[in-house]
């Protein structure tokens, strides 16, 4: 079946169960009872499981970084698992993590289906669940509080970023993230909603590349080989497809960023580094540096406080002219 295709039953099934399989608004509270004959727990006397799902990414390692660095700071146990990018080694770490009996587990679920067995299996054990980053599409019982980007409004930016570059006209192949993955079925979604808006915006050809820079050159190298440079747009789900797209498109002989613009998401350093080079014409920020907000609200659970089911993470929109001046300044 065509990428284009599941992705698209993939949005259709995110629109219809909404955000979070349901009606969610960021201002809505999840509270566990709070245990007033229990003493108010400190950040050294948690004991967290964390199911990261990989290290595919600059933006992935940054995440981990932050999380693992961040439990350190504040002398929380961290019992850290890389699932390696198969959902399976999540859900078995989730499990593991049940049986140790943690505190609360946090996971970024590598797509968004599949999870609602092992979340029923957490909350019958009275283990909460915070899930950061990437979302899982399951009922909002199942969670306490989801901590990460709107990767729809990413896609949006993107695409009005996009038809500024271009001034309304393009031939756009796209690199698309992890199948299944919620910031992939968003990003394809978003960007779409704005490109409505501009009929001489076309987008020939989408192809996951999951995003991997290894595979985001494999892919631009067969879409080259295929349209050559009727292209003259590419719109990658994340900075480390964009740079494999880079060297592709420079081993195919034309110039990234002038012959064929680029804009990508993530705004990691790589990407800071091709503006720089003339490479790259825009990154739209999304923030892997979620390991503080990740542990104070697995305080504020444990001690049934209440917490926004949504907490959204603050992102901006990078261009070449500043590249030079922030890059020192960035922390991924
Ligand atoms: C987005 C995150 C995505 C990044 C990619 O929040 O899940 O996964 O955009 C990463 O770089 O691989």
């Amino acid at each position: 079946m065509k990428i284009s295709r599941i992705l698209f039953l993939g949005a259709i099934l995110a629109s219809i169960l909404g955000p979070w399989g349901c009606s969610q608004k960021p201002d809505s509270l999840s509270t566990l009872q709070p245990d007033a004959a229990k003493p108010e727990k400190k950040y050294e006397d948690l004991i967290i499981g964390y199911a990261q799902l990989g290290a595919e990414s600059e933006w992935r390692a940054a995440n981990t970084i932050s999380i693992k660095e961040t439990a350190e700071e504040l002398g929380v146990e961290l019992r850290f698992l890389d699932a390696q990018q198969k959902q399976e080694n999540q859900i078995e770490a989730v499990r593991k993590f049940i049986i140790q009996k943690v505190d609360v587990i946090g996971i970024s679920p590598i797509v968004e289906t599949g999870w609602e067995e092992v979340f029923r299996e957490a909350k019958a054990a009275g283990i909460p669940i915070i899930i950061v980053d990437r979302r899982a599409a399951v009922p909002e019982d199942l969670y306490v509080s989801y901590l990460g980007s709107d990767f729809l409004e990413e896609g949006r930016k993107a695409a009005r970023v996009m038809a500024e570059l271009v001034a309304g006209k393009a031939n756009i192949v796209e690199l698309v993230g992890t199948i299944g993955s919620a910031p992939a079925n968003d990003r394809y979604t978003g960007f779409r909603e704005i490109l409505k808006n501009y009929p001489e915006m076309q987008i020939i050809d989408s192809q996951s590349g999951d995003f991997t820079r290894a595979r985001g050159k494999e892919v631009m190298t067969a879409f080259l080989q295929k349209y050559g440079n009727k292209i003259t747009a590419v719109y990658a789900h994340n900075d480390d497809m964009a740079l494999g797209a880079i060297e592709a498109i420079e081993e195919y002989g034309l110039k990234p960023g002038e012959d064929i613009k680029i804009v990508s998401i993530d705004a990691a350093r790589g990407a800071f580094e091709a503006m720089i080079a003339g490479k790259l014409n825009v990154t739209v920020e999304c923030n892997p540096l979620l390991g503080p907000q990740f542990f104070e609200l697995a305080l504020k659970v444990v001690n049934g406080q209440p917490v926004p089911k949504w907490v959204p993470s603050i992102e901006g929109i990078f261009f070449p002219k500043d590249a030079s001046e922030i890059l020192p300044t960035r922390k991924y």
